[in-house]
């Protein structure tokens, strides 16, 4: 069956893509735990780390790696949390690996860590719901773009 991040990846569904190559793809989340936060995405569509061939889980993290630094330099952020929520019991919400780059700010420890304890704590409660405008989106994506060619 199809992911909804397969659906991304072949243009079924819109996204802000910040990066693209022969193995992933990286674009902004929908409802991002920080702002500027991006998901870094396997072309190959398997639900969990331990499933992705050792090449491509290495590329995976070296492109989260340079998604990071273009985040600092594009978007202003003084740091980042890698996180990988790998499985379902770990509350993984698509059955499609991603590791989330998620932009750390001055000052935003209780803003960002609410809502990061909210994306890993399995619960049965929904996350709340923060909807960004696209053209805001696109904006991150194409100043993080920006900032990855220098990377
Ligand atoms: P996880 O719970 O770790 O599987 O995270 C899934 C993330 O995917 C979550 O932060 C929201 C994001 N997401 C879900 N649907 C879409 C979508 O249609 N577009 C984009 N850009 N992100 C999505």
């Amino acid at each position: 069956m199809l992911t909804i991040f397969d659906r991304i990846i072949s243009g079924d569904l819109p996204a802000s893509f910040v990066h693209q190559d022969s193995h992933c793809v990286s674009f902004m989340d929908i409802n991002p735990i920080s702002s500027g936060h991006v998901l870094v995405v396997p072309r190959l569509s398997v639900a969990t780390l331990d499933a992705l061939p050792p090449e491509i889980c290495a590329h995976l993290w070296r492109t989260a790696q340079r998604i990071g630094a273009a985040q600092r330099i594009g978007l202003g952020s003084a740091a980042q949390h890698l996180l990988i929520n790998d499985g379902k019991a770990a509350s993984q919400s698509v059955p499609h690996v991603h590791i989330h780059v998620v932009p750390r700010y001055r000052g935003d420890t209780l803003r960002t860590l609410g809502r990061m304890l909210w994306h890993v704590t399995t619960l049965t409660l929904p996350r709340p719901e923060r909807i960004i405008p696209r053209q805001r989106l696109d904006a991150q994506a194409a100043a993080i773009a920006t900032a990855l060619q220098g990377t």
